[in-house]
């Protein structure tokens, strides 16, 4: 469809086109925010130097350039945050899922396509589509892939409000999507941020397996589930093994249980559907897996990332979960001679699991 040019640099117009054209490129919502970012610097620094960010040196790196996108990309005057939804499937389905102690549940961002291709392509599509109407602008776009405070951003931009699991949420549309950036040197006027609608409701503090919310609207990663089973490289702490259950690749309890998420709507992005049955194998499947399988299985998958051996470690430890069955005792057993310290000690943990009497 072709775009009818910008006479004038009417900036209030073309926020609006810029929503229209992000709409146009898959995206449910397109909101603006200014580069500063006020109390949530001071949160991020009170969260690294509380040692939530456990080993993600990376979320340290870079320090207030996090919060201060004019410093990360000097010239930045505003930033346009877009969010996407990527629920695959309804959650009865995900509960049933979760619910059955001999299927590994997968949490539902990572069932398709990894996303931050994806995201990308459509940012930069959108940042072209501007530049062809305004002429050349400066811009970076951004997914999770940059020292950018996204969630920070996004409240900003009116997408929607920082629940007490620390996810963003919108009135609408609940909370299960991802999150985009374009940095851009336009001065584009910042939109109105929502108010807080979580009241007094507790719903994700309490469901939480680990307890990883401490208090409201703060993780500390280092027990939550998603950074357990994701960024953890060495051994899971064994108290916090138990609370894991089936879950072997993220959580996304605290996002099951909030009132919001009723609102959620399925995707529309055919990318974000499960691929590999990956939202309906069981354990013993994936386990059986070799590295070559693994790989194979899990091409253009966020799940590759954590590799073969992590992905046994988070395996072992959910089978170990598992009410006591011949199958998964022997499965471990074959297992307990396996090359990786990693792998061997956690198989050795549910075996140990598996054959209390
Ligand atoms: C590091 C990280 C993680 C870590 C830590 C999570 C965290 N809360 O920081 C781990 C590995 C645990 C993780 C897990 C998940 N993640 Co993650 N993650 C990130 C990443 C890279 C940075 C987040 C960050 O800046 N953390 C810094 C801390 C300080 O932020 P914070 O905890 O949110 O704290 C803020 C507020 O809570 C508040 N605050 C803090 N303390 C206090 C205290 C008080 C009293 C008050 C009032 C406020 C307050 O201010 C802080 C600053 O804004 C972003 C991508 C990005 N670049 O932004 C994705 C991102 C946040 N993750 C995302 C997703 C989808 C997930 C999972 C759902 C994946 C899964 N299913 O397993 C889970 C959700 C777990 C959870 N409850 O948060 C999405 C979230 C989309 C959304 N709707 O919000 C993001 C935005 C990626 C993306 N591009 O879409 N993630
Ligand atoms: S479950 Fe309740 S407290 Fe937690 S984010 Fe949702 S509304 Fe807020």
């Amino acid at each position: 469809m072709p775009h009818a040019a910008i006479s004038s640099p009417d900036f209030a117009e073309l926020k609006e086109r810029i929503r229209e054209w992000g709409r146009a490129q898959g995206f449910q919502q397109i909101g603006f925010a200014g580069v500063d970012l006020g109390e949530h610097e001071t949160r991020l620094i009170e969260w690294l130097a509380a040692g939530f960010h456990g080993e993600m040196d990376y979320m340290a790196r870079h320090g207030v350039k996090r919060s201060r996108p004019a410093e990360l990309e000097p010239g930045t005057l505003s930033v346009i945050s877009v969010r996407m939804d990527y629920l695959p499937e309804s959650m009865r389905n995900m509960k049933e899922a979760l619910a059955d102690p001999a299927a590994a549940y997968v949490s539902r961002y990572a069932l398709g396509r990894d996303y931050h291709k994806l995201m990308r392509r459509r940012l930069q599509r959108l940042a072209e589509t501007i530049a062809e109407q305004v002429g050349p602008f400066g811009y970076r776009v951004y997914t999770d892939s940059a020292p950018v405070l996204e969630k920070a951003l996004a409240e900003n931009a009116g997408l929607g409000w920082i629940g007490k699991h620390t996810n963003l949420i919108n009135r609408e549309a609940g909370s299960w999507f991802f999150l985009g950036e374009i940095y851009t040197n336009l001065p584009l006027a910042p939109d109105r941020p929502v108010a807080n609608h979580c009241g007094q409701c507790r719903a994700c503090i309490d469901v939480c397996p680990t307890r990883a919310i401490v208090a409201p609207y703060r993780l500390d990663a280092r027990r939550c589930i998603s950074y357990l089973t994701i960024e953890l490289k060495g051994p899971i702490p064994e108290p916090l093994r138990p609370g894991i259950g089936n879950r072997i690749y993220g959580c996304d309890d605290c996002q099951m249980v909030c009132p919001w998420n009723r609102f959620a709507r399925l995707t529309e992005e055919a990318d974000f559907l499960p691929r590999q049955g990956l939202d309906r194998a069981l354990l013993l499947e994936f386990f059986a897996w070799d590295e070559a399988e693994f790989l194979r299985r899990t091409e253009g998958s966020a799940i590759r990332r954590i590799g073969h051996e992590r992905w046994l470690r988070n395996l072992a430890v959910a089978i170990g979960n598992a009410p006591p069955h011949p199958d998964l005792a022997e499965a471990l057993r074959q297992r307990l001679d396996a090359a990786s310290p990693l792998v061997r000690e956690h198989v050795a943990w549910g075996l140990g699991r598996q054959t209390r009497s």
